[in-house]
């Protein structure tokens, strides 16, 4: 297994390091509940994105749902279908109705354009997704908001140490929730945090992630167990100690890829913009099969064969996933632009547990695979 070259294989930090702050956690006997390190890491947090809030969650699904529920939301919420299914479910598993919307082709975020026509009366907020870590139309999206009195939410899952112009991602809208599962650039094994610059909200997530307790024996409104624990959060101290070292081996597979790849036809690394902080977790490929003479999937196969597990994210949308297909079979046909790009774009794995020699071999492949 561990020959294959997966897309979202971990960045680890020191092993010496984490080692310690395990040693210091079965010291302390302090392993959950707003331990030592999950203060630490969410002080760390707020500093590095510049956000007067971060509140530590167990996972950025369990993050968007109580981000959800702290916001008010009810009845309808405009989100991308070009997005992971978590964004999606964190709307309808709280009985409220994710409505798709279509994205723009080039920043393959959703289309401000097109939200509009999607507003009803039951309608209470919008969803962006910074994907790829690419800022969603921010400014757009907010002025919609205010004109409709919606909140604005923004999943970052993909979007940790990225900048929309000066400005880092985390302090946008009304909260923005970053995801920290292995496979994210930083990781924290599971996690996640919601960012407010918003007093209120923090308490209230603050305390719907704790069962709704305000105090000892004192619950005031209802809550769940969406708590960081201290292992997480020493593995994300960890990870963040070589936050740069990541990002510039990003940097360089991302730079190797564009320039291995730019000369064959039909296919295209998608260009992140640098003059905006950028993790450059996900190398994206745009293939258009007529020109490249291989298909998506024929290509992603024929990868897979030869142990470079190569992902389709995000096929095939949300709208053709389950329940919200059968809730809504029609859905497509106001997506053209999210149904063309789900059969054209494929990731390829990088990250530090990607060598030189493997960018190489998998450039190779593709060389071989592309006319
Ligand atoms: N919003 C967005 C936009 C997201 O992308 C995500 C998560 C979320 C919300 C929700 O965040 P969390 O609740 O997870 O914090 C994976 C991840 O499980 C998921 O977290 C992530 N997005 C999504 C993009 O990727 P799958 O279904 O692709 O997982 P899986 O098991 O196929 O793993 C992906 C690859 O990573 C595998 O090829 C192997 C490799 N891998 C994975 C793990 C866990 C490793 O090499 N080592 C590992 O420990 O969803």
């Amino acid at each position: 297994m561990n020959d294959k070259l997966y897309v979202g294989r971990p960045n680890i930090g020191s092993r010496e390091a984490f080692l310690a702050r395990v040693n210091d956690i079965y010291d302390r006997r302090w392993l959950s509940n707003d331990g030592p390190y999950v203060l630490e890491f969410e002080a760390t947090m707020s500093r590095l994105l510049g956000v007067k809030h971060c509140v530590a969650m167990c996972n950025a699904t369990v993050g968007l749902e109580i981000a959800i529920r702290a916001l008010g939301l009810t009845g309808e919420v405009i989100l991308p279908s070009f997005t992971f299914i978590a964004t999606a479910h964190a709307l309808q598993w709280q009985q409220i109705t994710p409505v798709f919307c279509d994205i723009d082709p080039l920043t393959h975020n959703i289309d401000p354009s097109k939200v509009e026509a999607l507003i009803t009366p039951r309608t209470t907020a919008i969803l962006g997704v910074h994907l790829w870590g690419r800022a969603c139309n921010v400014e757009a999206l907010q002025k919609i908001a205010d004109r409709h009195g919606l909140k604005l939410l923004f999943d970052a899952a993909h979007a940790f140490a990225c900048s929309d112009n000066g400005r880092m991602i985390g302090g946008f809208g009304d909260a923005e929730v970053f995801s920290f599962h292995a496979t994210k650039f930083i990781n924290t094994l599971e996690g996640g945090i919601v960012s407010t610059n918003n007093d209120d909200l923090a308490l209230r997530l603050r305390q719907m992630k704790n069962f709704g307790f305000t105090g000892y024996d004192q619950v005031e409104s209802i809550g769940t167990n969406g708590k960081m624990n201290e292992v997480s959060a020493a593995m994300g101290l960890t990870n963040l100690e070589s936050l740069d070292e990541f990002i510039a081996i990003n940097r360089a597979h991302y730079h190797r890829y564009r320039e291995r790849l730019a000369d064959l036809p039909g296919l295209t690394v998608m260009p992140y913009d640098e003059t905006w902080k950028c993790n450059f977790q996900y190398i994206v490929v745009d293939l258009d099969s007529e020109i490249a003479g291989i298909s998506r999937d024929e290509l992603v196969r024929r990868l897979h064969e030869q142990g470079v597990i190569a992902r389709r994210y995000f096929f095939p949308g949300c709208h053709r996933m389950e329940p919200y297909l059968t809730l809504n079979p029609e859905a497509g046909g106001n997506l053209p632009e999210t149904e063309k790009l789900v059969q054209r774009l494929f990731c390829l794995p990088t990250g530090s547990g990607v060598s030189v020699a493997d960018l190489e071999r998998v450039c190779d492949l593709i060389r071989g695979l592309v006319k």
